[in-house]
């Protein structure tokens, strides 16, 4: 599966911005940035790994002024041969700077095929390659943490020491399948069950990060719901800090759910305003209705907004925070037991208390009672819990004195499964899946 063309790539973000960053990768890719680069010193002097500031140019003229590194393979980022060019980060400019490298033989790299050619190489394994992205897209310092901890192998190192495991109890219930007249000795079977149960038990722990790693990646889905008019647009403009969603006192002025992404005391949330929750005859609206049921099923914390100066509050489920709103105006003194925050999204009175109990029950929501090993994501989770079933599977073959071939089929499952966390078995058809969400020059 290794590839052996030249990719290349701008590295940079699109737009205007001080310098743009060019990469090529492949067995080319250093002969390419040469044949492009016209120096002061000699290029038989381009000492790899360092900047050389020089001109770039092709036989249509001079492209810019900027500054190439070689990066002879292995020891480059995608373990192939590199180059990086540095040029003015001006649209244009790179994108003429590209065009050239690409006349010179090199192909326009799909998304994220650097770091998928980082890890074919054998640089990185899968949940490395993953980190990456999470490093690139962390919103908060903990996302970035966790991220940064993924990329120097945490996981992976979790793995390997699990598969390890796993093939020791393999090995030895294999030597039973070739001695089949001995049987497994009831002491070894004991042993052998009791290293399955600890297998299964670390697998398990890396499983209950997976709820901390969603929220690290996707945030914590808030769901402000409530009647139309209640102040729900109005109270997701106040958490956001500007003016995201219509406010009028039109009720039913939201139809569609709103998402945006907040972080609220360092933990990230995806915010969702929704419609006004009320008996409709409009199709629009039952849409809209039908939406925000949905997106409050699936919330982790619900904010319901009650306006009090309405005398008859609508009933409010268990769990929910509830939220006072419009306490600048007069109000109707709700009866028991319709407590709640008091606030006013229109002044932003009470807001600090509301975000308070937001963060407290989102804390709640996501404890975890191991320690953070790291924050799985949710492939990560698939694979482990088909790991931890086939783990159930073999132990209970075991208790029941089952064959020893039986024992040890689900677990060689199980070693497939764990495997494929990091990307020893079963690649083939996950590496699409991972990288097409990458960006280009990655
Ligand atoms: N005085 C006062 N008015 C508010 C407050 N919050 C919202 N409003 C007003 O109430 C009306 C409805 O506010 P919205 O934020 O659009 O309410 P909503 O819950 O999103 O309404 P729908 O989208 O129709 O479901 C607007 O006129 C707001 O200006 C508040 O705290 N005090
Ligand atoms: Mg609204």
């Amino acid at each position: 599966m290794l590839a052996d063309d030249t990719i290349a790539a701008i590295s940079t973000a699109p737009g205007e911005g001080a310098v743009a960053v060019l990469r090529i990768s492949g067995g080319e890719a250093i002969a390419i940035g040469r044949r492009l680069f016209v120096s002061k010193n000699s290029l038989a002097d381009l000492t790899p790994r360092v900047l050389h500031f020089g001109t770039f140019r092709d036989e249509t003229g001079k492209l810019d002024e900027g500054l190439l590194a070689v990066f002879p393979g292995p020891r480059s980022y995608t373990g192939e041969n590199m180059a990086e060019l540095h040029c003015h980060g001006g649209v244009l400019v790179a994108a003429q700077l590209l065009e050239a490298i690409l006349r010179k033989g090199a192909r326009a790299a799909e998304p994220g095929e650097f770091t998928q050619r980082a890890f074919l190489n054998g640089k990185m394994d899968l949940t490395q390659a993953e980190a990456v992205m999470d490093v690139i897209r962390a919103s908060t310092t903990r996302a970035l943490h966790a991220a940064q901890e993924q990329l120097e192998g945490r996981i992976g190192r979790e793995i390997a020491e699990i598969r390890t495991a796993l093939l020791g109890v393999v090995a030895h219930l294999e030597a039973f399948i070739d001695f089949p007249e001995e049987g497994i000795d009831p002491h070894t079977g004991r042993q052998l069950l009791d290293d399955m149960r600890g297998i299964r038990h670390r697998i398990e722990s890396l499983l209950a990060t997976a709820h901390e790693g969603r929220i690290l990646r996707e945030g914590v889905r808030l769901v402000l719901c409530g009647e139309p008019n209640a102040g729900k647009s109005s109270l997701l403009n106040r958490l956001l800090g500007f003016e995201r969603a219509i406010v009028s006192e039109i009720p039913g002025t939201t139809r569609d759910t709103i998402e945006e992404f907040a972080s609220l005391r360092g933990i990230p949330f995806r915010i969702t305003d929704t419609a006004g929750l009320r008996e409709t005859s409009d199709a629009v609206e039952q849409e809209g209705v039908t939406r925000a049921r949905r997106a409050i099923e699936q919330a982790d914390v619900i904010v319901h907004v009650l306006d009090v100066t309405l005398s008859s509050p609508p009933s409010i489920s268990e769990g929910e925070i509830v939220a006072l709103n419009k306490i600048d105006l007069p109000q109707k003194s709700f009866p028991a037991p319709y407590s709640g925050i008091r606030i006013s999204a229109l002044t932003g009175e009470g807001l600090d208390d509301l975000v308070e109990a937001i963060v407290t029950k989102a804390r709640d929501s996501h404890s975890s009672e191991a320690p953070m090993l790291a924050a799985i994501n949710a492939r990560h989770q698939a694979c482990l819990k088909r790991a931890a079933d086939f783990l159930g599977q073999a132990g209970e073959a075991m208790q029941n004195h089952a064959a020893p071939e039986l024992v040890s089929l689900p677990l060689r499952e199980a070693l497939d499964a764990v495997g494929e966390v990091v990307g020893t078995t079963g690649i083939e058809d996950i590496l699409g899946q991972i990288f097409r969400t990458f960006c280009i020059g990655k």
